[in-house]
């Protein structure tokens, strides 16, 4: 329940004072403060709302480790696009995990191919999930050529298990394998990734995402299909392989699940199924607004925990903060390919799309006759925007160099599709035997914009051009 009293005591818990003093006294000292409607001190109601506020924001520090919770039993496992979810084994009741920090040929799209840092193989790492409950055991190989560590963001655990190098843990050097163990006391999306030489390292790509379900869900918890993506960008100059983790401003990769589109695998659900997204951003340097086209949907979740019903609210653009997970829920209520994708339109270009002298409106046909002797095949682009970069690539007049991608886009069902970068397409059928991506969406006649007709424009009055 959000009181306006509850409201104070955790914005006091968000001042400097909250790292030094103990919860209890805090919240004996906002106490004394006059508080409009809150119950009166001493009344049950005023201790149930205290308890429910220690309750949500502490967790259980005694949560009892219970049997291992099972997919199909526990859960209904998550779907990582393009990833996987990492396996475990159960030995003695507690779950095993096994993460390997390794290089790794990581393919973001067709055409683009980066040498990257993840884990197990994948860039990024392969998806955890566990249940509030389960005792689990993460081993940590270090097979990089630079000391690593592994931090649980968002996870409650002891201080010595929070993967910081230098402050909480020796860095695990190459060649050394470190344990992490801790019970699970919440349920979330969450997010893991290197803590140690930052910059670099995430630069690389060392990171993933944490699922925790609740051990007794809520009926409003269940979804048809749950989804996973991780955000984020990269600087690969074109014609290299190696991200440049130094890079500050000029991202040129904006990935979903460390893949760009067209290379970013679409997310498919059956007409009315109910939908949940959990996004992550562990950018370098930027946030990104994530916007559902033809629905809208509920921000339910942030990584400090659910949203009551009450509190949730809806948008059709979520704002994703580096460092923070947001989870979106959606009823999948129209049939159709629906974009989805950043709303900074500069997260909508692959490679080469930076840089750039602004040609717009310029005619460009003289420098090209005159340049054509000295370089055969020269075409000046972007007089009438980039649009056109991609078709010109995509039919072979124009050559990119080795290892890199057009700036924009692929070929769509109607035209060319003029965006790439941190783009999916969200694919809803009436009926689906399998959630197997399945192709483009046949639409109904007379539901697509199409030329207006002499005769619709006599009939209502409206002048066109030519
Ligand atoms: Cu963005």
């Amino acid at each position: 329940m959000f009181t306006r009293r509850n409201m104070i005591l955790s914005s006091a818990a968000l001042g400097g004072a909250a790292l030094v003093a103990p919860r209890r006294s805090l919240a004996s000292a906002v106490q004394d403060q006059p508080v409009g409607a809150s119950p009166p001190k001493g009344s049950s109601r005023y201790e149930q709302t205290e308890r429910q506020w220690e309750a949500s924001y502490a967790g259980d520090r005694d949560h009892p480790i219970l049997e291992p919770g099972l997919p199909g039993r526990h859960y209904q496992p998550v779907i990582t696009p393009s990833g996987a979810s990492l396996p475990w084994k159960i030995v003695d009741g507690v779950k095993v995990f096994h993460l390997i920090a390794e290089e790794v040929d990581h393919e973001f799209a067709r055409g683009l191919r980066g040498k990257c840092w993840g884990y197990n193989g994948r860039v990024h790492g392969p998806t955890i999930e566990a249940v509030e409950g389960d005792r689990v055991r993460i081993y940590v190989t270090n097979r990089l050529i630079a000391p690593t560590s592994v931090h649980w963001h968002g996870v409650y655990l002891p201080n010595g298990m929070d993967g910081v190098g230098g402050l909480n843990q020796k860095a695990i050097r190459p060649g050394e394998t470190f344990k992490y163990e801790f019970t699970v006391r919440q349920h979330g999306t969450f997010m893991y990734h290197s803590h140690h030489d930052e910059m670099t390292q995430m630069g690389m790509g060392l990171m993933g995402m944490i699922v925790f379900h609740p051990r007794q869900p809520t009926s409003d918890y269940r979804v048809d299909r749950d989804f996973v993506i991780m955000l984020s960008e990269w600087k690969i100059v074109p014609g290299t392989s190696r991200p440049d983790p130094n890079e500050m401003t000029d991202f040129n990769v904006l990935t979903m699940n460390a893949r760009a589109y067209p290379g970013t695998e679409p997310l498919v659900a059956e007409l009315n199924d109910r939908v949940r997204i959990r996004f992550g951003n562990l950018s370098a340097m930027d946030h990104h607004p994530i916007h559902i086209h033809g629905h809208f949907w509920k921000v339910t979740a942030t990584d400090g925990g659910q949203i009551p019903p009450p509190a949730q609210w809806p948008e059709t653009t979520v704002l994703v903060p580096v460092g923070a997970t947001r989870d979106v829920e959606f009823v999948a209520s129209e049939p159709g390919d629906w974009a989805m994708h950043c709303h900074m339109t500069h997260h909508l270009m692959n490679q080469m799309g930076h840089g750039m002298p602004n040609m717009i409106g310029i005619d460009p046909s003289m420098l090209d006759r005159n340049l054509g002797p000295l370089l055969p095949g020269y075409m000046t682009m972007g007089h009438d925007g980039m649009g056109e970069h991609g078709v010109h690539i995509e039919r072979g007049h124009m050559a990119v160099p080795d290892n890199s991608i057009p700036m924009v886009g692929a070929v769509g069902p109607f035209d060319y599709i003029t965006m790439g970068g941190m783009f999916t397409i969200v694919k809803i059928r009436e009926q689906l035997s399998s959630y197997d991506d399945p192709g483009w969406y046949e639409n109904p006649p007379g539901t697509v914009a199409s030329p207006a007709t002499r005769q619709e424009l006599a009939r209502d009055g409206v002048g066109a051009a030519g």
